[in-house]
């Protein structure tokens, strides 16, 4: 039987050499500094939600994106997966500003604090930052530990 899923955005803000990241406080990945997103609704498409999102958790609205990855989370004993749409953009309007579910902060794209990240995106944020297109599952154990996992650059999404 076909395994279900859940589909989500996910939005890195990265230009000048720095990354918009956002410290999530509450929900799943708290604690945690991420992109912004979350899931896609019935009624509107992947990148309305992407809109959605970012306006909702940082108070910006992309200029210009553009989708980079695709990835699946599978976690061990769950029936469903979560395939996430990762886009980047380089600009945008408003000015980041804090909300209830995310403190928004720049940092260098030399220092992105991986520690304090989910742990699949030390693998694939490099890819990312070299503007690569690519497409990833990772299996996970339970939220801190990776059991598996695949990557591989694509053309096209
Ligand atoms: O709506 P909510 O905030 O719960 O959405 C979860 C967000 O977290 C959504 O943008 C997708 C993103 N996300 C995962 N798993 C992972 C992950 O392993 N790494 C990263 N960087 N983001 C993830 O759901």
């Amino acid at each position: 039987m076909a395994q279900k899923k859940k589909i989500f955005t996910l939005c890195i803000v990265h230009q000048e050499g720095k990354v918009l990241l956002g410290m999530k406080k509450r929900g799943f990945g708290k604690d945690r500094w991420n992109g912004f997103g979350g899931k896609v609704q019935e009624q509107e498409s992947i990148e309305e939600a992407m809109f959605r999102e970012l306006k909702e958790e940082a108070g910006i609205t992309p200029l210009s994106f553009e989708k980079r990855a695709l990835l699946e989370f599978h976690f061990q004993g769950k029936p469903e997966y979560l395939e996430v749409h990762v886009f980047h953009t380089s600009s945008f309007a408003g000015e980041p500003a804090e909300t209830e579910e995310m403190k928004p902060q720049w940092f260098s794209q030399k220092d992105i604090p991986f520690e304090d990240m989910w742990p699949d995106d030390k693998h694939w944020f490099p890819l990312f930052l070299q503007g690569k297109k690519f497409k990833g599952v990772f299996l996970f154990q339970d939220k801190n530990i990776i059991r598996d996992h695949t990557l591989k650059e694509v053309d096209s999404l």
